[in-house]
Parts: structure tokens; sequence; C-alpha cells
């Protein structure tokens, strides 16, 4: 067995007990014995909290008419610290007849948000989609770019010290191998240079802002459109075009899936200068694969420190864009589903229980929480124990992170996923903690805790 003294575990004992005082835990360290035992009683149990400790935001898109359904709310407010208008700020709804703007819907979710303390994405200035026809039949060059120019500054004026990034310009080039610029209105009256443009102008109307270029089809580094945006943002930056970020919309399914060089894409767009935000994430399938391409999503990210905020597109699967493919981290019931487990462990989080189990209550009521205790480590293993408290009629489930893997467990009853990275824990007749070995393959994150009452 190596030593527990490397510099390596060294350091990491001192950022462990770090993170363990950042989150208000009580860190014992016995120096003489060479072990670190951390207790921590209350990590980051929200995804907004856990990516926060990780300096980025973690959003969704939010519909206005969603906002008075109390469980939406209540998930959008505990999860979330960002949100993006799902369709409240486009063109057709805030300037649906030429120099009316209107700003109803998308001002009840900004307060919201506002209000609460979350970011806000303002999407999207210029798109050729969810575009009134009055813009599509303007026929000369200087009427578009006049028109083009007054909605991002009414627009931006309008929201002004409320955004924290705005997609400036939306899904501009073609899908396919051409790499070509998209035929759309602005296009075709204007050439290629709408697009720097309408990033100065929104720079003068706004410079408070980070302004972004957002698109899908972006995410595999080999693809012509993703070679074709990045030419573009390096062109950009090289002139002195004002440019801070590039959105990945990063719509995934089975005929799209979570490319392999994903981090190679961000990274790469990221060593141009640029932030880069995941914006409009949903992975179709279930179970343990979606939770599984949603956990390579977030690492990605978690690598490239330019990466500086994921936001997936709505909470819950009914309600999303392509609810038949049930692609978010919430479903109909706004249950938690493997997906979210995944993405909270990803994040370092740890999962806590949000209410009482839902069916079985034991006589008296009573509720069901853990506390996890790191045990002892070794360079390919370390122990971790969970108490539980609130009931002695508990089921703990613990997600693990591959290339994780739990070996060993002492005190409990497991069950496991076929994945073999989610464990149930039933009592075993003696008494309220459990513990367990995870071969760690070089991922030393804490596993994923949720508690119901059996
Ligand atoms: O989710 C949005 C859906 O409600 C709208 O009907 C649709 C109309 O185009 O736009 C959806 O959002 C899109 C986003 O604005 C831009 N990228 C693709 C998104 C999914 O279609």
């Amino acid at each position: 067995m190596t030593s527990r003294f490397s510099p390596e575990t060294a350091s990491r004992r001192r950022t462990q007990l770090r993170n363990a005082i950042t989150v208000g835990a009580v860190a014992v360290l016995a120096v003489g014995a060479g072990l670190t035992v951390a207790t921590r009683t209350s990590a980051a149990s929200t995804l907004g909290a856990a990516a926060a400790e990780k300096g980025r935001y973690f959003g969704t898109a939010v519909a206005a008419n969603r906002l008075g359904e109390s469980a939406y709310a209540t998930v959008l407010n505990r999860e979330f610290n960002s949100v993006t208008p799902e369709n409240e700020m486009k063109w057709d709804a805030v300037e649906a007849s030429r120099g009316n703007f209107t700003y109803g819907s998308a001002d009840q979710i900004v307060d919201h948000a506002v209000n609460r303390g979350m970011k806000v994405r303002g999407h999207t200035l210029v798109w050729h989609s969810q575009l009134p026809g009055w813009v599509s039949s303007l026929s000369s060059a200087t009427e578009v770019r006049s028109v083009m120019n007054n909605h991002i500054t009414q627009v931006m004026t309008h929201f002004r010290g409320k955004i924290h990034s705005w997609d400036v310009v939306n899904e501009a080039f073609e899908d396919g191998s051409s790499g070509a610029r998209r035929n759309s209105v602005f296009q075709q009256r204007l050439g290629n240079g709408y697009i720097e443009e309408a990033f100065r102008t929104a720079r003068s109307v706004d410079p408070g802002s980070r302004l972004c270029y957002n698109d899908y089809n972006i995410d595999d580094w080999s693809h012509a459109k993703t070679q074709a945006v990045y030419n573009m943002v390096r062109d950009f930056r090289s002139r002195g075009v004002p440019i801070d970020c590039v959105g990945l919309q990063s719509h995934f399914n089975s005929q799209s899936p979570v490319p392999g060089n994903y981090q190679t894409t961000i990274s790469s767009f990221a060593a141009l200068g640029v932030d880069v935000q995941i914006t409009e994430l949903d992975i179709e399938g279930s179970g343990t694969s979606q939770a599984n391409s949603y956990r390579t999503v977030v690492n990605a990210c978690l690598a490239v420190s330019r990466c500086t905020g994921i936001t997936v597109w709505g909470i819950t699967d009914k309600y999303s864009w392509r609810a038949s493919g049930t692609p978010l981290l919430f479903d109909g019931n706004y249950n938690k589903k493997p997906a979210y487990d995944a993405v909270l462990a990803a994040l370092g989080g740890t999962g806590t229980p949000t209410s009482p189990g839902p069916t079985s209550s034991p006589p008296g009521g009573g509720n069901c929480s853990t506390t996890y205790t790191e045990g002892q480590k070794w360079s390919d293993r370390f122990n971790g124990s969970v108490t539980v408290s609130g009931t002695s009629n508990w089921i703990v489930t613990v997600t693990v992170t591959p290339p994780q893997r739990i070996i060993a467990t002492w005190n409990g009853n497991p069950t496991w996923d076929s994945s073999g990275n989610v464990m149930t824990m039933r009592p075993n007749g003696n008494g309220n903690t459990f513990g367990f070995t995870v071969m760690h393959g070089g991922n030393w994150s804490w596993p994923a805790l949720t508690c119901r009452i059996g």
C-alpha cells in the first residue's frame, strides 16, 4: 500500500479541509495519526449551490406562464441560480409590430429572478426564427440595419443592469458541411457584416453584460459548423469586435449524442479568450445512460475554468420542447431523476432529502437526513460512512461518479442498480450508520446521498 503522506494526498487533504470549512462543516485533523476526518453536515444540496461552490451558475429556461404553478416555482427557486426566458424575450414577443415594444412576460421572469438574487441570461436579440413577418418583408438594407440596431438598443436598454449575458446573435450558421452563414433576412440584406454590427451595437448599449454568440450543433469539435463559428470568433477577437462568450446550446439525443471531444470544443473556444456557457442543455433518454451523459457534460465544463455556467432547457420533462424524449433533470411530477443525482454529484454536492418519503412515513411522522463522514484514504480507495437521523426505517441511495466503484460495504443491506454506480442501502438491524469503500480511479468527489423513509 502506498504511503498516506504523499504530497498529493497532503494537498488534497488541505483542499478537502478548506472545502469542509467553506460549507460550514466540523473538521478534525488528527495530524499525528495522519488521518483526516471531515464531517459535513450541510453540503451543497442543490444544483445552484453546488455550482456556486465551483464558481459557476446553474440555470434553467423558464416560461412565464408556469411561474404560477407552485411545484414549478418551488423547484425553480430551490435548485437554480440563473434563468433564461424560454420565449419571452424573442423578437416576436417583444416587438411583434414595428416600434411597439411589449415586455410584460419577460419582465415577469426577470423580476422573479432578480428578486431572488438569480442571474438572468437574455435570449435572444438577432435570430432568424420567431421573427415577425414585418421584419422578413423589409427589402432595403438600410431599413433592416435600422430596425436591427433599434431592436437591440430598445431591448437592451429596457433590461440594462439585470442581464448577466446576452445571446446577441443566435443560430447564424447553416447545418451540414458547408460552414456557411444561414441565409436569414439579415444575411440576405446586410451580408456577413451584420453579426459584428449587432455585437458592436450591443456593446455600446449595455457595456455591463456579457455578449454571446449562441448556436446548436457546435458541440462536436470536428463538425464544419463548429469550425466555422470558431473561425468567426477568432476573427472577432483578433479584430477587436466585442464578443465575450460562446453559448453551446447542447441539445443531445441518440442521433446527436454528447461528442467524445466535447471538452476539446469547450477548451478550444475558451482559448480564444471568451467564456463558454452551456446554454440550452437537454439530453433525451432515461436512467443511467442519461445520467452518464449529463455527468460527462458537467465534468467537461468543470474541467475548463472559462466554462462559467450551465443552463438546462427547462425544469420538468412535462414542459420540455421535446417532452416525449424526457430530456430534463426532473420528471413530470418534479421528482429528481438519476440524471439530477449525477449532475449534483459531479458538481460536488450531496443529496439531502427535501421531504419525507412520499408513502409510508413511520408512526409519529419523522423525516430522514444523512451525514457523510470521510474515513480512511489510500492511494487507490477511500472509506466513507453515512449516519442517518430522523428515522430508523430508512432507504439511502449512494451514487458514486465513475470511474469510482463501491467495492465493499458494512453494517447495511445493499442492493445495486445495473450500472453499479448507484447503491441502495437499507438497515441491517444494527443501528443507523453504515459504511463503504470506494475505489476512486482518480476521482475523489464525495458520493451523492439521498434518503427516504422505507
Ligand atoms: O423551447 C422553445 C420552444 O418553446 C419554442 O417553441 C421554440 C420556437 O422556435 O424555441 C424553443 O427554444 C429554442 C431556443 O430559443 C433556441 N435554440 C433551440 C431551442 C429549442 O428549439
